[in-house]
């Protein structure tokens, strides 16, 4: 009988499972598996210099292909690094699945050990503990299948020295996907059809807001056409920020970051058509952008009571496509009162700047507004864009024109320090791809330390850092209660010198007047590139004035 140790059956059965490209740090407890995946099945293997990266890169890279995201890491020290990779995952609902090593069942000491699942659980991932030979292929279909179909996290840890013993292959490994239900799209109940219509009938005002289960069901262009046929505008979620900016009646970004325009329009609305989107806490802006609103949800997955508010007023339980489809059908030729919106160009509304707010100018230093403003007329429309966190992704968030296929957020748990990350997992994904990530300074010297693994791997980007020298989100809340700022401003070091250090390209830009040229030069290079853009720390978000005003009243 053909036999080979476990560690090379477990690579061959997440080979099976489609697996091409994983992000790993090696150690005892993953490097056989990883080396077996390179070698007996030609894996494409990104080595990290931190755990957390590694994870947060296959969270990406899920996002970007669609297929369920690989990382590997050591046991205990390797597997406590990725905590806040995983929380992050889990509540992104991303299919992942990190293959860990375990400390070995025999031994009867290990300084490694940890009892790893506990923490594993605490973060919402899913954890399978390899115990025996006969069942550890059946934990790879599981830990697959668990994260396609519950779109989870999965932390498959596998002890050392069961991965050296030997198993018999004589069966063939069936990997998950021959075991997921083939459903089709999930239809709506008819009576529940009519009860969306009615909603719509009795509306004047009405904003469709596209979430992730648009682009999952293919539903952009239903979304479209019930736009067109009640006169409703067009929003989305930010992760799928740019779903609609082709279309003139799109006002853009939902929630927290949204143009002044679209919120003027918001606050007037009084129905909410919210398709493929979960309704969360920054979409509705901690319930404050729609006021006036009804809310009718079409979603596979309704929420009636989402981050402690309640959801939606109605539900339409569907497949996003479908939903729409059918309301639409059921709306029929009838004339609707809902095209009460006064005709605009939005095109142009939406072209003017997104915050009207008048901060004194500092010198040498950019305005965070202007330096985006720049960099979304110098980078072109179909660039992958990837926008990180902190005080300044509002800023990054305000670019226009660009489609949501082409754009990376994952903003769940709000932790900062994933930009390079993030940009990796899609630059694996997307090979040959031009990219630019937007982050902070505080964001970027986090996990700085990526920079060599993207020089290492040849992978090329254009990292935007707007650098205000400090934690921007900090200072302005320590400011705004009357606390010193100290321990959250740091300077603005040299980010091209730091660039330079890893073998990469670097620049200060002092003059937003010449990034075309230099887009030029950075397309013309082979490598990653740091454009460090001093801007001012006076210059607040809409996001975080309101924030501190809030807390002071
Ligand atoms: C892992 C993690 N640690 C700390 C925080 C708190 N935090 C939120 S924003 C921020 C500042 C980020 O600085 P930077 O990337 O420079 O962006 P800026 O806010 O300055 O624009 C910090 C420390 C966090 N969200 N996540
Ligand atoms: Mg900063």
């Amino acid at each position: 009988m053909p036999s080979m140790p476990i560690y090379a059956a477990l690579a061959s059965a997440f080979a099976a499972e489609g697996t091409d490209t994983l992000f790993v740090l090696t150690g005892d407890g993953n490097m056989h598996w990883e080396v077996a995946m390179a070698e007996d099945h030609a894996a494409r293997s990104i080595h990290v210099r931190h755990e957390h990266c590694a994870c947060a890169m296959a969270t990406a890279y899920a996002v970007a292909t669609g297929k369920v995201g690989v990382a590997s890491v050591t046991c205990g020290p390797g597997l406590t690094q990725i905590m806040t990779a995983l929380a992050t995952a889990a509540q992104a609902r991303i299919p992942l699945v990190v293959f860990a090593g375990e400390s070995p069942m025999h031994a009867s000491w290990y300084n490694q050990h940890i009892d790893q699942a506990p923490l594993v659980t605490g973060t919402g991932a899913h954890y399978i503990g390899g115990r025996s030979a006969v069942q550890i292929l059946n934990n790879v279909r599981d830990a697959f299948y668990t994260a396609r179909t519950r779109r989870q996290p999965v932390v498959l840890g596998v002890p050392l020295d069961l991965q050296q013993q030997a198993i018999d292959m004589s069966a063939a490994y069936a990997p998950s996907a021959d075991f997921i239900p083939d459903t089709g799209p999930m239809a709506p109940h008819p009576d529940y059809v009519d009860r969306a219509a009615a909603l719509i009938r009795a509306a004047h005002r009405v904003i469709i807001v596209g979430g992730r289960g648009v682009m999952r069901s293919g539903a952009r262009e239903a979304c479209e056409a019930l736009a067109e046929r009640t006169g409703a505008l067009l929003a989305s979620t930010l992760p799928v920020r740019g779903l609609f900016d082709h279309n003139e009646r799109s006002i853009g970004i939902a929630g927290g970051f949204s143009h002044h325009v679209a919120r003027e329009r918001f606050e007037q609305a009084d129905l909410v058509i919210a398709v493929g989107a979960s309704l969360t806490h920054h979409t509705v802006d901690g319930g404050s952008l729609f006021p006036n609103a009804a809310v009718l949800q079409i979603d596979p997955e309704p929420q009636g009571l989402r981050q402690g508010r309640k959801g939606a007023d109605a539900h339409l339980r569907a497949d996003a496509r479908e939903g729409v489809e059918a309301v639409l059908h059921c709306l029929g030729d009838e004339t609707l009162a809902t095209s009460a919106w006064p005709v605009e160009d939005f095109r142009a509304l939406m072209a003017g700047p997104s915050d009207l707010a008048d901060f004194p100018a500092e010198p040498g230093v950019h305005d965070p507004r202007a330096v985006m403003a720049a960099l979304d007329a110098a980078i072109p429309k179909d660039w992958e864009v990837v926008n990180a966190s902190g005080h300044c992704s509002y800023f990054s968030a305000q670019m226009r024109g660009r489609s949501a296929e082409n754009f990376l957020a994952i903003r769940e748990f709000g932790a900062i320090g994933n930009g390079l990350s993030y940009a990796t997992g899609v630059a694996a994904a997307r090979p040959g791809r031009p990219l630019v990530l937007i982050d902070g300074d505080g964001g970027l010297l986090m996990h700085v330390q990526e920079l060599e693994t993207i020089h290492r791997h040849g992978l090329k980007m254009l990292i935007c850092v707007l650098n205000d020298g400090a934690f921007g989100s900090e200072i302005h809340k320590l400011r705004a209660d009357g606390l010193s700022d100290h321990g959250a401003t740091f300077g603005r070091g040299s980010l091209a010198d730091i660039a330079a250090g890893f073998g990469l390209r670097g620049r200060t830009i002092t003059d937003l007047g010449g990034l075309s040229d230099l887009l030029d030069a950075h397309r013309s290079s082979e490598q990653s590139e740091i454009w460090d853009f001093p801007i001012s720390d006076q210059v607040m978000s809409p996001v975080m004035r309101k924030a501190i005003a809030k807390k002071k009243h």
